[in-house]
């Protein structure tokens, strides 16, 4: 496939104005008849009319009425292009046909369980009908849909609705207005046969509106999660940002079949059933928690995505970014909320501990990897591959630094003026990033760098202390690592929140030089340059730096500290997200010693003082339980395995597991005295604070399981057993797995008992065993086990989510079961890969993806590795998307 480059963006000749389309929907033929009002673009070059199509079936088409006069249409598979002299306006219509039930890649329109729906974003849109698919052409869309309505009662699209009615042969028709110009990546339909909740909502402005939830017969009793938390996130838009939703009416569909989390289009997001559907007998307090997040999420797009929209993908972060960002904000808003007073704080902390752990484990390996590229891209060669942790989270950690460096009122003042420039306006990073400027009176030219540099900064720090005169002169310098195809790197702008710590464990006031008193405690200092030192001054001891403090930017932070250290911050540092990353940097210093031993065949020991300074934290009452269920977590496989040189999966998980055995067999009473304390409250709710406790005592349990301590294996049972609820059940189960204790087998079949007919929680089981750690070298390797599963009647290739929970669950969630020494998990890999690509190149892009980083391993593997990549790569019919990432592995 072709390169695409940003800097070859120009804007087309022609744009459409309006688009009426009229769907007559049938699964194997849907007739898409549309009328486009054309105009010429003044600020264009002149040219054709050009417009994108892919696998479409052209009826016919007209110009202004007439057949085109010879010679001036050409057309491609992919491609008209018409000639129209003379004229500013033209007006063209384009009958095609389009089969939905053959459409397995769930881009464009497609059937799910009889019903009928479509995603867009970024180019689906060309596989309905012939348009200028690109994010600047923005129109008034109306849309007609017509279908069976025994088949599909319910017939939605964007915008309002303005009249349906019945028509012959058993078929109805409703036809709906979209009042705002937008994009076609934010075009939907749905004709399903659905059911709604519905509520009526007053907005900041006294406007009544329409909210829907619309799932499928028999779901109503799951969509009340998801529609509290879109009332929830229309009033924090309003008190937060003033901005107010700008419809009558505002729906959410669930759908089961969809390659990601849920789409944005205009008055009608469109969601994987997963983050809509929950009820306490079948959703976790984490899926709780997503729903709430991607509900927030794709609202919060009505503002930023189509208000204002991207001029061209390759500002896809400008949407994106920002987005996460607000939804991020808005979680911590929710935690903290519910915590109170008191809880507030920590809350907050929990859930940038959470972000923070997403970036580590998924955005740094691919920024570390030969997918490495800038939040806003140079090129690409098929967008979807693009829709990425750097885009996504590293863009969410650049608007974060803005948000700091600017403080929460120039941030506001910053989007205010960004609104009143741009609102219906498709524009560019630089645009908004120019806004935070201009309203802040402040040169962010250098900062902009952030959008066009891959890679993760390092930053190092030395703290020198002089005892003479009290000061501590600490030194920030930073650097970035050459990434594919951009080999020189400049200093970035970095805000560092800072404290120090004195040996009593409190913070200090500090005072740096030149100041005349000391001030706040935590303080952000702002590197620019590539080193640069700052003294403090006035102080008693020497005291212990906490630096990064709520991790204020997205960087790795090389600080020496010792083991006793690490141990004091841990004990003592009042930043909860530093006080957490210590507990993350000290265990991951024992386990990669322990990798090291396990690789080289010595024997493996979980040094005292670990274990020590972890169980104080266990112990420690007065910490929030969410908190101390994120402390005690150890550092996740993949961000460890980013850290080990080389990578090697097997003497890893030997590491893990040996870790994990000890700090539940020295730690028992501690761990059972905790799960047996925290008292489950009476009837399920969703509340962060009962959470907290259910994820403490769920990892209690997995602990002592990792351990097969008698009495935590029976508790696990007997909670599995008594359960009320999805987290307290699988968490359970989850720690009998962990632990693969005698009493896993026979829970595990009766979770399957109780819920083969629910299809989500079905998720959780394949996830589950594919994700499952091996303890006894004896046993059959998961793969057996997963290659089982795809036998399994419960699991379709073609439901991504079935793919995701059981392959991905495998290949990028297990990589000491996938990485085996004789490469069969690698053949397995390829010939699955190769087999989803047939059908849907997204899904298969993504499993890809798990191979990615593969020059990272030891050389054995990599030499298993190499012609599994080839073979995929010499694939008959192999899709852009799959070809670039293997590509790219192997460049
Ligand atoms: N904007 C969509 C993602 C579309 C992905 C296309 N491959 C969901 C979101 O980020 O809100
Ligand atoms: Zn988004």
């Amino acid at each position: 496939a072709p390169t695409i480059h940003r800097a070859d963006y120009a804007p087309l000749a022609w744009t459409v104005a309006r688009i009426d389309l009229h769907f007559a929907l049938a699964p194997q033929a849907t007739v898409v008849t549309s009328r486009l009002a054309c105009v010429r673009n003044p600020d264009a070059a002149p040219g054709p009319i050009v417009l994108d199509g892919e696998e479409l079936e052209t009826l016919a088409l007209t110009v202004d009425g007439l057949d085109p006069a010879p010679g001036t249409v050409r057309r491609t598979e992919s491609r008209i292009e018409i000639d129209v002299a003379d004229r500013d306006e033209v007006a063209l219509e384009i009958v095609t046909r389009i089969n939905p039930q053959a459409n397995t890649a769930l881009s464009g329109l497609y059937l799910s369980r009889g019903g009928y729906f479509t995603q867009c974003e970024a180019e689906g849109f060309r596989r309905i009908t012939w348009f200028p698919d690109r994010p600047d052409v923005m129109a008034r869309f109306t849309v007609t849909l017509e279908g069976d309505k025994a088949a599909c009662p319910v017939l939605l699209s964007n915008g309002n609705l303005v009249e349906e009615g019945e028509l012959p042969d058993g078929r109805h028709y409703a036809r709906w207005e979209d009042p705002f110009p937008k994009p076609c990546y934010l075009f939907a339909l749905v004709a399903a046969d659905l059911v709604a909740l519905e509520r009526r909502e007053l907005t900041a402005s006294g406007r009544e509106v329409l909210l829907q939830v619309w799932v499928e017969k028999g779901n109503l009793d799951r969509a009340g999660h998801a529609m509290e938390s879109l009332v929830h996130a229309m009033r924090w838009d309003e008190e937060t940002f003033g901005l107010e939703l700008d419809l009558d009416r505002f729906m959410i569909v669930a759908v089961s079949d969809f390659n990601m989390g849920a789409m944005e289009n205009k008055g009608l997001n469109i969601f994987n059933a997963k983050y809509v559907l929950a009820k306490p007998d079948t959703a976790t307090d984490v899926d709780y928690e997503h729903i709430e997040s991607v509900v927030a999420h794709e609202y919060f797009h009505n503002w930023t995505g189509n208000r204002v929209t991207c001029r061209d993908w390759f500002q896809l972060t400008l949407k994106e970014g920002l987005t996460v960002f607000r939804d991020q904000q808005f979680s911590a808003d929710m935690l903290a909320c519910a915590a109170g007073a008191e809880g507030g704080s920590s809350a907050r902390a929990v859930k940038r501990i959470d972000d923070v752990r997403v970036l580590r484990s998924a955005q740094f390996p691919e920024d570390a990897g030969p997918m490495a590229h800038p939040i806003r891209p140079e090129s690409y060669q098929e967008i979807n591959n693009f829709y990425t942790a750097t885009v996504y989270e590293k863009g969410a950690e650049v608007i974060r630094m803005l948000h700091t460096l600017l403080g929460p009122e120039g941030f506001r003042n910053g989007m205010d003026l960004y609104f009143s420039y741009h609102d219906g306006q498709a524009v560019t990073c630089d645009d908004f990033v120019n806004a935070m400027a201009e309203a802040n009176g402040r040169d962010l030219d250098q900062f902009m760098r952030w959008y066009g540099q891959a890679g993760t900064p390092r930053l190092r720090a030395q703290g020198e202390w002089n005892g003479a005169d009290g000061s501590y002169t600490l030194t920030l310098s930073q650097s970035t690592q050459p990434t594919p195809g951009q080999p020189d790197k400049l200093p970035l702008v970095i805000p560092v929140a800072v404290g120090l710590i004195g040996p009593d464990g409190a913070d200090l006031p500090l005072q740096l030089e030149g100041e005349h008193q000391p001030g706040a405690t935590t303080r952000v200092l702002e590197l620019a340059t590539e080193t640069r030192q700052w003294r403090f001054t006035n102080l008693a001891a020497e005291p212990a730096p906490s630096l990064l403090r709520g991790f204020s930017a997205p960087v790795i932070l090389e600080l020496d500290e010792d083991d006793g250290r690490l141990a004091f911050r841990m004990a003592h540092d009042s930043d909860a997200c530093n006080r957490w990353d210590a507990a993350q940097r000290y265990a991951e210093r024992v386990l990669l010693q322990l990798a090291a031993d396990a690789a080289a065949g010595r024997a493996l020991k979980v040094p005292a003082p670990f274990i020590d300074a972890f169980g104080k934290l266990l112990r420690n009452e007065l910490l929030d339980p969410a908190f101390r269920a994120q402390a005690l977590a150890l550092p996740g496989e993949a961000y460890l395995l980013e850290r080990m040189e080389p990578a090697d999966p097997a003497a890893l998980r030997a590491a893990q597991l040996h870790v994990g055995a000890e700090l539940g067999r020295v730690l028992a009473a501690d761990w059972l005295a905790l799960a047996e304390s925290l008292v489950e409250p009476g009837e399920y709710r969703y509340h962060p604070a009962d959470a907290g406790g259910r994820a403490l005592v769920n990892l209690a349990l997995r602990y002592l399981c990792a351990a097969r301590v008698d009495a935590g294996v029976a508790l696990a049972a007997a909670r599995f057993d008594s359960a009320t609820n999805m987290t307290d059940r699988f968490g359970a189960l989850a720690a009998l797995m962990h632990g693969a204790v005698p009493a896993a087998e026979a829970a595990l079949a009766a979770f399957y008992r109780r819920y083969q007919n629910d299809t989500l929680v079905l998720d959780k089981w394949f996830a589950l065993q594919a994700g499952a750690w091996r303890r006894d070298a004896a046993a059959a390797p998961v793969l057996a086990q997963v290659r089982e599963l795809l036998a399994d009647p419960a699991f379709s290739p073609s439901n991504p989510n079935k793919v995701y929970a059981l392959l991905g669950s495998f290949f990028r969630a297990n990589p000491g079961e996938f990485h085996l020494a004789d490469g069969s998990g690698y053949e397995f890999w390829a010939e699955q890969v190769i087999a989803l690509d047939a059908a849907n190149p997204q899904v298969a892009a993504r499993m890809a993806r798990a191979l990615e980083n593969w020059r990272r391993f030891t050389p054995a593997l990599q030499a298993a590795i190499r012609p599994q990549l080839e073979r995929v790569l010499a694939a008959d019919g192999l899709s852009p998307d799959v070809t670039e990432i293997v590509e790219k592995a192997l460049a």
